[in-house]
């Protein structure tokens, strides 16, 4: 089996429906092709401000809500980043062989250290990037998912693997990104034009998996549309309305036309109320299963730390050669 590795930050309580679309179903779908492994990305979420007592907890709620959405621990391996100790080694070795130039030209950092200013900015999110590198390449991936906005660090990957392997000899597999569709990729419902993300400001169009459904239900009924009054997709024009569009079809597997022919010469109410009923349905078991896993956390720490242990047998090897390769000499 090719191996598979993807990762998601604890950067809040809840998953809002973005991340359950674009990654989670996504995943949960890859397990039976794909020897999987699948963390929740501590190290990663530590880049920007944080609390320590509420990282570990949202460190647990992430993890419980891969679970709930169908992640198998005992099938795929499912552990926290920080657990695995060769992750933050391996992102120092990277680091010595990539350019500061090449870093620097990293979109997704040059955004948010815009967004922040220089003085509020780590060093640790401008390394983001190479520590991502590390997690992929010690498992020897072959496949990454990712949204398409994170292809430049798998790009960014594939060019240190190699690099790496040209300089110090065959070590790592040169990993390819699985980019998702277009359509998989969900935007605010206040705001259409912006994507849907776990730290927006405002959680008035961020659906999370683990709110109450009457508080999910308000907001999808309360979703921005426009004032033509009918169900079309037209990301342009009416990008609220293709939003809900795709997110309903997403959910139900039906593709868009049938459903905007299901709902042709009926209002936004209608539609919105469809919408409401396919989405509560669909979470209300995820927030169930996810609410139950939390109620043990004792016994959720126990599968992460089997699962760690799982990650840590193949990382260890990884980093084990490459600490050879580069000519660290072995403790004696
Ligand atoms: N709006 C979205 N539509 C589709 N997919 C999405 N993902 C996130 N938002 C959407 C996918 O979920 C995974 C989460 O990766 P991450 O936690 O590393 O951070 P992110 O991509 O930056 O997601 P968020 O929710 O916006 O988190 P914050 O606010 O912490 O940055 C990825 O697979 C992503 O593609």
């Amino acid at each position: 089996k090719q191996r598979l590795y993807s990762g998601m930050q604890p950067s809040a309580d809840s998953l809002q429906i973005g991340n359950y679309i674009g990654a989670l179903l996504q995943w949960r779908g890859m397990q039976d092709e794909y020897d999987a492994f699948f963390s929740v990305v501590d190290l990663h979420a530590i880049t920007v401000p944080q609390d320590p007592a509420q990282l570990r907890e949202k460190t647990r709620r992430t993890a419980a809500q891969y679970i709930a959405a169908g992640i198998e621990p005992s099938r795929s391996t499912l552990y926290v980043q920080s657990h695995v100790h060769a992750h933050a080694e391996l992102a120092w070795i990277l680091s010595t062989i990539t350019g500061f130039g090449e870093a620097g030209r990293m979109t997704q950092f040059k955004d948010k250290s815009q967004k922040q200013g220089a003085d509020a900015t780590s060093v640790g999110l401008f390394t983001y990037p190479v520590l991502m590198a590390a997690d992929i390449l010690l498992y020897q991936t072959d496949v990454v998912p990712v949204g398409d906005d994170q292809k430049q660090h798998v790009e960014l990957t594939r060019d240190l693997a190699e690099r790496f392997n040209s300089r110090f000899g065959d070590t790592f597999t040169v990993p390819n990104p699985v980019i998702q569709s277009e359509t998989a990729r969900i935007y605010d419902l206040q705001e259409p034009t912006s994507k849907m993300s776990k730290s927006a400001e405002s959680h008035a169009g961020v659906l999370w998996l683990l709110d109450e459904p009457s508080i999910t239900a308000k907001k999808i009924m309360r979703a921005v549309t426009d004032s033509e009054g009918s169900v079309r997709y037209d990301r342009a024009a009416k990008p609220g309305v293709s939003n809900l569009l795709t997110i309903y079809s997403a959910i139900t597997g039906r593709p868009v036309a049938e459903i905007e022919d299901e709902y042709a010469g009926r209002g936004y109410g209608d539609f919105k109320k469809g919408l409401r009923d396919v989405v509560v349905a669909e979470f209300e078991p995820v927030r169930a299963r996810a609410l139950e896993l939390l109620a043990d956390p004792a016994e959720l720490d126990r599968v992460l730390a089997a699962n760690a242990d799982r990650a840590a047998e193949v990382a260890d090897a990884t980093l084990a050669a490459v600490y050879e390769r580069v000519g660290l000499l072995r403790r004696g």
